[in-house]
Order: structure tokens, then C-alpha cells, then sequence
């Protein structure tokens, strides 16, 4: 073959003997082959010529794998970069998302590429031989095992209840949950607009040997959590709540003081009729106390709340205390989709354990990264929407627990914490101050709720990037 025409990679690592062990698997494959010990001097070799394929290690001296990621993609965008580690914590695939396009992480390996992974595609394509890398298909080797283990090759039955109805359910046009929802002001009065329809949300993309998750859910507005309504203690609140549920419904306002018809208690119908589909109900109150709040529907609660019926109601005090640096709320809660065909059902009724956990939405890797600053305080509102406790830990520091259920907790009686535990109605704020730099992480430690259909790392897990 024209040397010429060759592919190229180039590996990164700092341990000669495994970079020479590479290029002896990746020469005799048909590729031509650079070494560099560590990213700085790969960056002069890149700098220098163009390679089809970077292929580096994580943890080197000088300039780390994420680092030359990064200074690859502002460089040439269009070469695929292997990241290979022995050490996949989560933590190093959360910073590798934040880097850019980085497809599924895998055992061991993380594939980013600064396109798309069609790029990495085409790279591997040209590698004459083999239809696929050497590399791939070890990898690929080491997936396979470990896709098999966690059910021992036998699938969860799906439960004996009736799914959530899918047909003719649209994907969700909205990607977040929780946003913040806007209100038009109306003689004094701030008016919200929920409507409750079901829409499939993706609650994890590809990941693994899964493939896109889109749960069948009952959404406000389109979102899972529904949208925040965030107001200020002594505001005057009116709500058009619309119903294009296939069900009755109804809308309670968890923890909020208001006047008992506008409790929400629709079944039994005991502050207000049912919601009817089609039909409209007005809820309206004045907001009387700071805090955490949710509201949920409250029909059918046992299938309806875990379907998705729920979303975060903040109200800020009139007169603030304390300034944060970052206030973040965190809505649990659980599913119980078949991978495979969809089909979802809610979480809990009869034999209908979760098999996916997710944060405002989405289950880790796909939950969002908190970015502050060292010395930055912290403020996470825990909501515990669905049916199950979620003692969510923090690495890294300890916290303390300044609210419960929507009231403060006086400094004296304050806790000093590193793990909540968070159950299903309740709201805990918690305040830290990020002290030391790094990625820490956040996740329940009902070990089987950072699991994604039962592969980990997933379902509970953030990450907070505290940086200098
Ligand atoms: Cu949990």
C-alpha cells in the first residue's frame, strides 16, 4: 500500500509501554502510526502534521486527555479523538461531556469526536483488514459482557397494569424540564397558564447497550418536571389550568398555604370536581410563605404523579436573607419504561418497580452539570416528587440543611450534613460553600437508583464543577 494513503493515528500516553503496545496493535491493522508522552507534545506533532485519528490517555503529566480534547477541537475539528482510560469514573465522563460531542462513554473508553461520531465512522472505515479499529473491537468485546451481566441474559416481564396509553402521543418539543415559566400580569395579579398532555420524553439518551429512552408520560406544558413557577411571598397567583389528559385531573399545591377550594383535592372530590378532559379550572391564591413547593395532580395519584404530573413551585421571600451564588432545584423521581418497546407504566403500582431514576427529567449521564466557582455558595432545593427515598450524598464537602419542607431552619438548629434523605412529598434546601476545585459528584445512595435499566453508572447521579 501507498504509505502515502495510509491511515494515521497518533497515541498519546505517557507510559511508553502502553503506547508501544498500541502502535504495534494499531501498525499491524494497516495504520501509521505517531507516539507523543503527553498532550503538550502532541499538540506540537498535531501542530506540525494532520493524523486521521488521535488516540490518548486520560491521565498524563503536563496536559491531560481532556485538555488536548479540547485544544484539538479548537485546532482541527474534524479528527476524532479516542479517549482511553483505566480510570472511567463518572466524573471524568461528565467533564468529558462538558468538552463537547462525546458519544456513549464505555467501559474504559470514551469516544469523542468534535463533529459527530459519523466522523469517527468514516476515520475507522479507511483502516484497511478489519471493518472496524483493533481497539473498537476489544471494546466492543468487553460491551457485550457486560451488557449481558446485570439481568443474567433474562429480561424484567413488563408488569401485569395497563401502560400509559401511547398511541398517538407526540415527542416532547421541549428538551428541558422545570423551565421557568412565564406570566402575564394582569391587574396585580401574575397569571400562569399549565395545560397537562402527554408527551414521550426522552429521559436518556443512547447509553450503553440502551437505546434512546422516550418514556410515555403526562406532562404540563410539554416538560417533565412541568415548568417552575417562581414567585415572590405576597404575590397574587392565578392559574388557567387546561385538561387534554385522556383522564380527569386536578392540580394541588404541595405545602403552599391556600384557601381550601383551591386545595385541589379532586378525588376524592372532596375541595373540587375533577379536571374533565378538554375542561378548564382556575385555580387562584395568594402566596403567603417563602419556600420549596411542588404541585402534582391529585386524581388517579398513584398512576398520575409518577406518569410525570408534577413540577417545582419556588417562591422567593419578600425580603432576602442570604444571598446564593447558584440556586438549583432537583425534582426526583422514578419510571418504569420496557427499554426496548417504550412502554411505560407508572412507578410503583403493582409489580411495577422503576427501572430509571431521573433528575429534573433526565437520568445521569444525561442530568446537568452545576458549573460555580471555588468559593461560590451553593443553594440545592431536593424535591421528592415520585414514591421513593432518594438519600442523595455529596462528594467533596459537607452541607447544611437550611429549609425543610419549605421552612427555614434556624442557624442554631442547622445540620451539618453530607447526606439527605430526601422522601417522597418532602423538600430539603440545602447551602454549601464549593471550597475545593474539581468535579464532585451528587447521587442517591439507594445504589440501585443511580442505575440506568440496571447498568451504572446512571439514573441519580449530577456533577458540580467547581472551578478556580
Ligand atoms: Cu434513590
Amino acid at each position: 500500500m501507498n504509505p502515502e494513503r495510509m491511515p494515521t493515528v497518533l497515541v498519546v500516553d505517557d507510559n511508553r509501554d502502553h503506547s508501544q503496545a498500541l502502535a504495534k496493535i494499531f501498525e499491524r491493522a494497516g495504520y501509521r502510526v505517531g507516539t507523543a508522552g503527553d498532550g503538550q507534545e502532541a499538540l506540537t506533532i498535531l501542530a506540525d502534521r494532520p493524523f486521521d485519528l488521535v488516540i490518548t490517555d486520560l491521565r498524563m503529566p503536563r496536559m491531560n486527555g481532556l485538555d488536548l480534547l479540547r485544544n484539538i477541537r479548537a485546532m482541527s475539528p474534524h479528527v476524532p479523538v479516542l479517549i482511553v482510560t483505566a480510570f472511567g469514573e463518572w466524573t471524568t465522563y461528565v467533564e468529558a461531556m462538558n468538552c463537547g460531542c462525546v458519544d456513549r462513554p464505555r467501559f474504559g473508553v470514551i469516544v469523542a469526536t468534535a463533529l459527530m461520531l459519523g466522523v469517527s465512522g468514516q476515520a475507522i472505515a479507511q483502516a484497511p483488514g478489519h471493518g472496524s479499529m483493533p481497539g473498537m473491537q476489544m471494546e466492543e468485546k468487553k460491551e457485550a459482557a457486560t451488557s449481558e451481566a446485570p439481568h443474567g441474559g433474562m429480561e424484567m416481564p413488563d408488569p401485569m397494569e395497563r401502560p400509559i396509553p401511547d398511541e398517538g402521543v407526540p415527542r416532547a418539543t421541549e428538551i428541558k424540564g422545570g423551565q421557568l415559566l412565564p406570566f402575564k400580569l394582569v391587574d396585580g395579579v401574575k397569571v400562569f397558564e399549565l395545560t397537562a398532555k402527554p408527551v414521550k420524553w426522552l429521559i436518556l439518551p443512547k447509553f450503553k447497550t440502551l437505546p434512546d429512552i422516550w418514556a410515555t408520560t403526562w406532562s404540563y406544558n410539554g416538560q417533565v418536571p412541568g415548568p417552575m413557577i417562581r414567585v415572590t411571598q405576597g404575590d397574587r397567583i392565578r392559574v388557567i389550568f387546561k385538561n387534554e389528559l385522556p383522564d380527569p385531573t386536578s392540580i394541588h399545591w404541595h405545602g403552599v398555604r391556600v384557601p381550601n377550594r383551591m386545595d385541589g383535592v379532586a378525588e376524592p372530590a372532596i375541595t373540587q370536581q375533577p379536571v374533565k378532559p378538554g375542561e378548564t379550572f382556575t385555580y387562584e391564591f395568594t402566596v403567603k410563605d417563602p419556600g420549596t413547593f411542588f404541585y402534582h395532580s391529585h386524581v388517579e395519584t398513584d398512576r398520575q404523579i409518577p406518569a410525570g404530573l408534577s413540577g417545582p413551585f419556588i417562591v422567593d421571600p419578600k425580603r432576602p436573607k442570604a444571598k446564593v451564588d447558584l440556586d438549583y432545584t432537583v425534582m426526583l423521581q422514578e419510571w418504569r419504561v420496557n427499554p426496548k418497546t417504550g412502554k411505560t407504566w407508572p412507578a410503583m403500582p403493582a409489580m411495577s418497580e422503576p427501572n430509571f431514576f431521573t433528575l429534573n427529567g433526565k437520568a445521569f449521564p444525561a442530568t446537568e452539570t452545576l458549573e460555580v466557582k471555588k468559593g461560590q455558595r451553593v443553594r440545592i432545593r431536593f424535591i421528592g416528587a415520585g414514591q421513593f427515598a432518594h438519600p442523595m450524598h455529596l462528594h467533596g464537602f459537607p452541607f447544611k440543611i437550611v429549609a425543610t419542607d419549605g421552612f427555614p431552619v434556624p442557624k442554631a438548629a442547622r445540620l451539618t450534613k453530607d447526606t439527605v434523605n430526601v422522601a417522597p412529598g418532602e423538600r430539603y434546601d440545602i447551602e454549601f460553600v464549593a471550597e475545593e476545585e474539581g468535579t464532585w459528584i451528587m447521587h442517591c445512595h439507594i445504589l440501585h437508583h443511580v442505575t440506568n435499566d440496571d447498568l451504572e453508572p446512571g439514573g441519580l447521579i449530577f456533577a458540580i464543577k467547581v472551578t478556580a
